[in-house]
């Protein structure tokens, strides 16, 4: 109880949080009765029912599903009010939130309306936000071309890019050419690596790619000269507890490897992904972290000063938050 609270009370910052897998079930069918659309499941509980995954693809069949209850702005707006609303109840200061418009642009939802949803209410506050959009990695780069093309009328809105959905299959290097025009955009640069996908996945991200962040990136153990580097180079990877247990990329808690990512050096952080969909949100992520391995207080401490420093805020924002 004393260590919830304490963690609880922690200044963070949340890096890794994709708004789609912020969506509660309840908001799902909210949103599919204003759209009148029907859902495959009768009611909050038999879906909720179905979050029982064995991998990431099984995670993203549904994921993808309930994102099409999304059709209008005020749906973008009201999925992401909701999740600012919990991330400051959980003393998230600031937040670098990913968002996937070929999800969107797909069912032909206009790229506008989906960022302009989400724009607005992270300018209402009540926390810092930021927009990273990912690139849909099962689709060929040329998609993603073409979505970089759809969003130069909105590059203000955004601080970054990335890469996310079905790792194994699609290296980094097949996104070589949109992340080299993103680059010369401006746009901080992330990718999801390392997750189910080998190390050299986190490799390539670094050296074809140039990203500042690994998100995920725990698959980096399985390679001692790759963990040299990440520590030298002080790689932030934005680590998510409960998603990896949710998605079996460890067994359960007690042999994540989040204390050995730390005692390695490197610039572990802790997020929540897809919260709605793994059983929490950043809070939730670090005390089922702290309870299941050896973590003490020094390490939280290192855990809330690594997510102010990895994030894409200036120097002054920073100490502000902390
Ligand atoms: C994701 Cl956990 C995870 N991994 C890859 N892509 C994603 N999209 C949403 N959640
Ligand atoms: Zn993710």
């Amino acid at each position: 109880e004393q260590l919830r609270r304490r963690l609880q009370a922690m200044p963070k910052a949340e890096l890794h949080i994709h708004i789609e897998g912020s969506l509660e079930p309840e908001l799902i069918f909210e949103l599919a009765q204003r759209n009148g659309i029907s859902l495959a499941y009768p009611s909050v509980e038999a879906l909720r029912q179905a979050y029982d995954f064995t991998d990431l693809q099984s995670f993203l069949d549904i994921y993808y599903a309930g994102a099409s209850v999304l059709l209008t702005e005020q749906d973008f707006y009201d999925m992401t009010a909701a999740y600012l609303r919990r991330a400051a109840a959980d003393n998230v200061r600031h937040a670098e939130i990913f968002f996937d418009p070929q999800t969107h642009t797909a069912r032909g939802v206009p790229f506008g309306t989906a960022i302009n949803g989400i724009w607005r209410a992270c300018q209402e506050g009540p926390i810092s936000a930021s927009l990273i959009m990912c690139f849909l990695r099962h689709l060929p780069e040329e998609d993603a071309l073409a979505t970089l093309e759809q969003a130069l009328p909105h590059r203000d809105k955004l601080i970054g890019v990335g890469l996310d959905s079905s790792e194994v299959g699609h290296p980094p290097e097949k996104f070589a050419r949109v992340f080299e025009r993103a680059r010369e955009l401006g746009l901080h640069l992330v990718a999801h690596a390392g997750e189910e996908g080998p190390p050299a996945y986190i490799d390539s991200a670094l050296d074809v790619l140039h990203v500042e962040r690994i998100d995920h990136g725990v698959r980096c153990l399985d390679d001692p000269q790759l963990v040299q580097r990440l520590a030298r180079e002080r790689m932030a990877l934005t680590v998510c507890p409960l998603s990896n247990i949710k998605l079996r990329v460890f067994d359960v808690m007690g042999s994540h490897n989040l204390r050995r990512l730390l005692d390695a050096g490197l610039a572990a952080t802790v997020n929540s992904d897809d919260p709605a969909y793994f059983g929490g949100y950043v809070n939730a992520n670090y005390l089922a972290a702290f309870e299941a391995l050896p973590l003490d207080e020094r390490h939280a401490r290192q855990l809330a000063v690594n997510s102010f420093e990895a994030a894409f805020l200036d120097a002054d924002s920073k100490r502000a938050f902390l």
